[in-house]
């Protein structure tokens, strides 16, 4: 048991952020178990695993290899070092991969039935990009109905996770030097499903035993992701509910109100939340609200569907993924509505501690102790309104002696998709490219991905951030990154005075913060397309390019292909937590070494985030010599 300073000592070693440090401290003193707990409990965590050298694959183990060259250096099928950590690092991306596509294939279901008419309370918002990917696929548009051509968009997009063309189409998309490079290695992704379920085949005992061909393959399924299952899920959103425009709006758990009804949106699919924040604007439910005696509801989201949310509708955002578990130990959040991925399976009961209840949405991710409410297309608005409901009728449980809800909510700056930073340079990157030829800006890093209980809350992005903007480096996020900086002041134009001179002349000519949200993980799409876009107008492939990407405090099997389909399209990543691929020298030389003669990129990892900013940098003036600038 902590008393109340060694409670916030604590605190102060688990997150950088004043909110969370005060939550934590609250946590701590209720005593409610959180990750950071777990993570104790867990000590010493596992060595093979760390180093990727045990194996479960089959009943003839679980086996393991004995990392320093002695026995076992086999499993008993054989297996050695190399081709278990390939094996085992092929099943993590490949899971990743799976949970981005499978996300993007239910948003354009839902495409399909609004374009149907079959759905309720959804409806086809961005004409112009329908209209735009109609063209890309050859789908005609004159003199028919935006329903007529949604129609065969969405048929025309879900085909491509398993199409016989033996090609993703969307994949086209990349400069023709990054495609040669894909040719060449012959990891050209052929379709989503397919390169998933061939994963899951290399992987079986007695299939794939070259850890070599196994990584590239991981290559060509993170590419499917990347350019495939996570491209079609941002722009079958930015179809059905807008494409994102620059806006302001608040962050950090002070967005929970103190005499409101809150409801937490947590999890990834716009599809669920969109209708959570429609329905909260009927007036039956807003007089059902004040009845209870609150003075309204308040709708704050957290992790990707509250990037989604906040990109497009300016929603105020509680928190990253280490702030789940916080915000119900704020004892003011009336619901916490889930629908899958990123979700603590324990979290219902950190809500038993409170009154909150944890409402689960998706037939594929149900939750123990949670209230289970199916949400389905077809009555999307009627079950946003029962769900917004349980929150109201809720409300009145609340105990006031357990609530402590932090004062100062944070501004920032949101909105950046590709088309909006392209409009915003007025309709071509020119602007942007002069700047770097010039060296006012030397490059540009994402900085993406999730947080970790194993490096202090935030810490690793928002160091790493500060840190490139000093150096005239652009940053662009998407992700908890995004959000951590967001929370950390530094998505605002003012913050442009923690720039360096030439970034910042640039961020106040445009009105633009240093650090840009440009959304959810599956947006990081929006990324590759940004840097497509620059690399076509120059002439050249994205490996040419003077940028890098960062996940300083990654933990999902998600950001293992994120960071992979970076790497693969041509951008150097530098991780803050090491892979489980250590136990083997060879895979570790080949994605941190060798892949560089390959797709002119490769992984690194630094947990100190101001040596991975050098890191970073070194790679951009690498390229830039390269580019003679
Ligand atoms: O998909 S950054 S913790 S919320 S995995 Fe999850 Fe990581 Fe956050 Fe979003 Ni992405």
């Amino acid at each position: 048991m902590y008393d109340a300073f060694g409670a916030k000592k604590l605190a102060e070693q688990r997150a950088l952020d004043a909110t969370d440090q005060e939550i934590i401290a609250k946590a701590v003193e209720d005593g409610v178990y959180t990750a950071w707990d777990r993570l104790i409990d867990q000590q010493p965590q596992c060595g093979f695993g760390q180093l990727g050298v045990c194996c479960n694959r089959c009943a003839m183990g679980p086996c393991r290899i004995e990392p320093f060259g002695k026995k076992p250096d086999k499993g008993v099928c054989g297996a050695n070092a190399d081709l278990i950590v390939a094996r085992n690092l092929l099943d993590d991306l490949s899971t990743g991969a799976a949970a981005h596509s499978d996300h993007g294939r239910e948003v354009l279901e839902v495409l399909l039935e609004t374009a149907e008419g079959k759905s309720q309370g959804y409806q086809i918002t961005d004409e112009v990009k329908l209209k735009a990917i109609a063209k890309e696929y050859g789908i005609k548009t004159e003199k028919r109905k935006k329903e007529e051509i949604a129609k065969d968009v969405a048929r025309i997009l879900l085909e491509e996770f398993g199409t016989l063309r033996n090609k993703i189409q969307m994949a086209e998309r990349a400069p023709e030097k990054t495609k040669d490079a894909w040719k060449k290695l012959g990891i050209v992704p052929r379709s989503v499903d397919r390169e998933i379920v061939e994963s899951m085949h290399r992987i079986h005992m007695g299939v794939g035993a070259d850890y070599v061909n196994i990584l590239l393959h991981a290559m060509r399924t993170s590419l499917s992701d990347g350019w495939g299952g996570s491209m079609m899920a941002t722009e079958g959103s930015d179809i059905l509910f807008g494409t994102p425009t620059p806006l302001r709006t608040r962050a950090n758990l002070a967005t929970l109100k103190k005499d409101m009804v809150n409801i937490v949106l947590h999890g990834h699919n716009p599809i669920l939340s969109e209708m959570i924040v429609k329905a909260a604007e009927d007036p039956q439910v807003k007089k059902h609200a004040t009845e209870k005696g609150a003075k309204g509801i308040n709708i704050v989201g957290m992790c990707c569907t509250g990037n989604e949310l906040l990109m497009r509708h300016g929603i105020p955002i509680a928190g990253t993924f280490l702030d789940q578990e916080l915000a119900i130990a704020t004892g003011a959040v009336e619901v916490m509505v889930i629908d899958y991925q990123c979700i603590f399976p324990s979290i219902a009961q950190t809500a038993a501690c409170y009154h909150t209840k944890v409402v689960s949405t998706s037939q594929k991710a149900k939750v123990p102790g949670a209230t289970y409410m199916e949400f389905r297309p077809e009555t999307a608005l009627d079950t946003a309104k029962e769900i917004i409901t349980v929150a109201i009728d809720n409300y009145p449980n609340r105990n006031p002696g357990r609530i402590r809800i932090p004062q100062k909510p944070i501004d920032l700056m949101a909105g950046f998709s590709e088309e909006a930073i392209r409009k915003a340079l007025g309709g071509t990157y020119k602007p942007l490219i002069d700047a770097i030829v010039a060296g006012k800006i030397k490059g540009a890093v994402g900085i993406v991905g999730c947080n970790n209980p194993k490096i202090k809350q935030d810490f690793g992005h928002v160091t790493l951030a500060k840190e490139l903007i000093k150096r005239n480096i652009l940053v662009v996020e998407t992700g908890c990154a995004a959000i951590a900086c967001g929370k950390a002041g530094l998505l605002v134009p003012e913050a442009a005075d923690l720039a360096g001179e030439g970034l910042k002349s640039i961020c106040n000519a445009l009105g633009i913060p240093p650090v840009l949200h440009m959304g959810s993980c599956v947006d990081c799409s929006r990324i590759l397309m940004l840097a497509a876009n620059i690399a076509k107008e120059l002439g050249v492939g994205i490996g040419d390019l003077p940028i890098g990407g960062a996940a300083p405090e990654w933990y999902s099997q998600k950001a293992i292909s994120i960071g992979t389909y970076f790497v693969s399209s041509g951008v150097y990543v530098v991780l803050g937590i090491p892979p489980k691929i250590f136990g083997s020298p060879n895979v570790t030389n080949l994605l941190a070494s060798q892949l560089t003669g390959l797709v002119n990129a490769s992984f690194a990892v630094e947990p100190d985030p101001v040596k991975a900013a050098g890191l970073l940098e070194a790679e951009i003036e690498r390229k830039r010599k390269a580019l003679g600038i």
